[in-house]
């Protein structure tokens, strides 16, 4: 038997190529010393890989940004906006990833979108009019000479042409059609390259076909495929597919020339009827993805040995992760703060590597009583998550009664009206103010015990005094504290809720060299204390606007977090919107009058197949948003906001949520979101963003005037929220000070227009 993953964490055990590609970027090292450092780190992951005697290991997993942007620069998928810039190939394919600013011009970064269903964002090609794919790069082959040159057991690892076509963007009305047949060619060059270079075995990445796969979408894999296969140039052919079953597509993938094909048969469970009831090619080799490589739990190896018995296939099968180990850790081995019952059941990537050499043993021997076996079931016959039995009363006496909220929103708008008296066109921000450097400094020094907390309240407290201020001064109508005691919104909750646990270096890429440490659900989740009341109050305190509350909602917590797996999201979700009620309804009591539950997360985990949206997801992720405010007073207000995608394909959802007010960003996706907004008539108050806070650009008065004047032309007056798009905690004080100033001034000139029309 023989043991592969399908790729492992890029960013090295304690961050360096996070460190180095940053230094590189301020100039601080050299590209050589960038390249140099590079290279130890992927010769380091060869050898965590080789010493725990993983067979076959990827080589081009490795990415200074980005793995789908790596295919793409090796295929000459490059706008010509960049190469314009003649810069090395390094620098080119940087300027792609995070835009460029140099002598007066500035060139944006292409967009950046969520990696399927994980929290790992990649960068979007874009293919255009003069696209002229052909093989133009040498990343791939340059790391798999390095790794020869090592003797490492290769495995050439690239992003498929199918996947490629699915995930870019196409401008000046080009199709994806149109790049299949230069793209056949581009991709049998790669493999006569990999061939010259005796690779074995090529592993081609097409995780796009666990999505729905339309008939349309099945003719140009047929014509992509038949067309690469058709010229193998002596390699062998791995089909590597992940996130999900194959369903739409499994009969016409094992009918070709593939060599070997991977199947996930953890969030793939379906691809097991697949190979039972349809059968699998003797011919074939199945890569066998049993091996979570999302979650950072031990395997049940009689649990994942039955699987594979399941499956039937004896010879040719290699032992797989069910995903690359890029969305864990790197090993769990560096958590020693950790209580000890949590830690045995850890398993990060390097634990990973251990674990599919100890599956391989046991299935190879068949021993039933080997010691390794009986150690792994010993573990998972004593799991002790923290149960709080009060918390599980709760939620089976739930009724619908407590997932509705009285009276019905339509209602609730006109007492609103008149409880808060506000201008039309309202304005008012997100909740984050920008995190300057004292501000984290702050928080440092409490954490290394320089500070006692009160001093540490005092100069947050101080924080809160300038920027109530700042905020009547500029006019604004709905005033925040500006969160300046929160790191990461989800450690911040996670870190005040019982039930969560932290680890030091849980670091997992979020995109480039941008990294999140999400919390472990472990157990039960309630709130033993009151966490944001005594900001909020101490920020209404300071004035007679309303302040807003700001509070972080269950879903995106939820799906921020690791989660555990012996109870269901459902359960653990309710659990967090139960311990967020009883904080909404605090705030209340303390005259807190607005309060906002962001859900930057909600579409990030819906399902691939849209058949299983609702019932699989939305369903119950719905219901507890509005668990969280159902039993608030109508005169309270209840804002929401949502960030990081397109939401047109959810409105209704949105709209479900039961939300008196709701902010997105908008500004990126040129308002065709209203449109679908319009169309959907949806109901709640809305405010699309009009200012792009991801971009270090001020928006001018003019611009800001113009965006309102498209939204008072579309939405019913009476629904618009002026506001910027998202919070302002990554941008400077000087920017969005004078952008908000803009977004005041320009909502004054229209209200004054509205009032007294010329
Ligand atoms: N919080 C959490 N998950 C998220 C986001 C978040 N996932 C999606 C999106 N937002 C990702 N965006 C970012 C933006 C910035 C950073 C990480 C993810 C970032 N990270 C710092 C770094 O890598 O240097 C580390 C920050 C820290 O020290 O905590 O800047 O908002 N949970
Ligand atoms: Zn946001």
């Amino acid at each position: 038997m023989t043991t592969t993953i399908i790729g492992f964490p890029r960013i090295g055990h304690h961050r360096e190529l996070k460190f180095a590609t940053e230094h590189y970027w301020k100039n601080k090292i050299s590209k050589e010393e960038l390249l140099e450092k590079a290279k130890t780190i992927r010769q380091n992951h060869w050898q965590a890989q080789l010493d725990a005697g993983i067979d076959l290991i990827p080589v081009g997993d490795f990415s200074f940004f980005d793995g789908l942007l790596d295919t793409a620069n090796l295929l000459n998928v490059v706008p010509n906006r960049y190469k314009q810039l003649n810069l090395s190939p390094l620098d080119e394919y940087f300027a792609q990833a995070r835009g460029r600013q140099s002598d007066g011009t500035s060139i944006k970064a292409l967009s950046m979108k969520k990696w399927f269903n994980t929290n790992y964002h990649y960068i979007v090609p874009e293919f255009s009019k003069t696209t002229e794919i052909k093989l133009v790069g040498n990343k791939l082959f340059e790391e798999v000479a390095e790794a020869q040159a090592l003797n490492v057991p290769v495995k050439a690892v690239i992003t498929g042409p199918y996947t490629l076509l699915r995930l870019s963007r196409f401008v000046d009305g080009t199709t994806p059609n149109e790049y299949v047949n230069s793209l056949v060619s581009a991709y049998k060059a790669v493999l006569a390259k990999l061939a010259s270079q005796h690779v074995e075995w090529v592993q081609i990445d097409e995780p796009a076909l666990c999505f729905d796969v339309t008939t349309h979408e099945k003719n140009v894999f047929d014509q992509l495929y038949d067309g690469i296969l058709a010229e193998k140039s002596g390699v062998k052919v791995l089909l590597q597919t992940y996130f999900g079953d194959i369903r739409d597509i499994y009969n016409d993938v094992v009918s070709k020339d593939f060599d070997g094909i991977g199947l996930d048969f953890i969030e793939g469970k379906y691809n097991q009827e697949l190979v039972e009831k349809s059968g699998f090619p003797a011919d074939k080799v199945l890569f066998a993805g049993v091996l979570n490589g999302k979650n950072i739990w031990r395997n049940h190896y009689s649990e994942t040995i039955k699987t594979l018995n399941q499956l039937g296939i004896k010879s040719n099968i290699i032992l797989n992760t069910s995903c690359s180990l890029l969305h864990v850790p790197y090993s769990a081995e560096d958590e020693t703060e950790l209580p000890g019952d949590v830690k045995q059941h850890l398993s990060f990537a390097i634990q990973k590597l251990s674990e599919l050499k100890d599956i391989d043993w046991i299935f190879s021997n068949k021993d039933k009583e080997d010691k390794i076996l009986k150690n792994n079931d010993a573990l998972f016959s004593n799991v002790k998550h923290p149960v709080n039995e009060d918390v599980r009363k709760e939620i089976t006496s739930l009724t619908d009664a407590d997932y509705t909220r009285l009276p019905k929103r339509s209602e609730r708008e006109q007492i609103q009206k008149d409880e808060f008296k506000l201008p039309i066109l309202p304005t008012t921000t997100i909740g984050s103010f920008p995190q300057t450097k004292d501000v984290r400094q702050n928080r440092s020094k409490l954490r290394k015990g320089e500070i006692t907390r009160e001093e540490y309240d005092q100069f947050n407290n101080d924080k809160i005094k300038r920027i109530i201020k700042f905020q009547e001064e500029i006019g604004l109508d709905v005033l925040v504290h500006g969160e300046y005691e929160r790191n990461d919104m989800v450690e911040y909750f996670g870190e005040k809720l019982d039930g969560f646990v932290f680890t030091q270096n849980g670091w997992v890429q979020s995109y480039g060299t941008r990294g999140v440490k999400p919390p472990i659900i472990w157990g039960d989740i309630s709130r033993n204390a009151p966490i944001t009341v005594k900001d909020t109050v101490f920020a209404k305190n300071l004035t007679n606007k309303p302040v807003k509350g700001m509070l972080t909602g269950p879903v995106t917590i939820f799906n921020w977090s690791f989660p555990r797996e012996d109870v269901s999201p459902k359960e653990s979700v309710t659990q967090i919107a139960l311990a967020l009620q009883d904080e909404v309804l605090d705030l209340e009591k303390n005259d807190i009058k607005i309060i906002q539950i962001d859900e930057p997360a909600l579409r990030e985990n819906l399902p691939l197949r849209k058949s299983n949206w609702y019932s699989n997801y939305l369903d119950w992720a719905v219901p507890a948003f509005r668990l969280v405010h159902s039993k608030v007073a109508p005169s309270t207000q209840i804002h929401t906001h949502m960030c990081y995608s397109e939401f047109g394909d959810i409105i209704k959802a949105i709209d479900a949520l039961d939300a008196d007010v709701i902010s997105f960003e908008a500004s990126r996706a040129d308002f065709t979101l209203i449109d679908q907004l319009v169309e959907a008539n949806f109901q709640t108050e809305v405010g699309p963003g009009v200012y792009d806070i991801h971009s270090p650009r001020v928006p001018s008065e003019d611009e800001v005037e113009s965006l309102i004047k498209q939204l008072v032309d579309k939405l019913p007056l009476e629904k618009i929220w002026v506001n910027p798009d998202c919070g302002l905690k990554t941008r400077s004080e000087d920017e969005s000070f004078q952008s908000l100033k803009n977004i005041v001034n320009a909502t004054r000139k229209v209200r004054s227009e509205i009032h007294e029309p010329n």
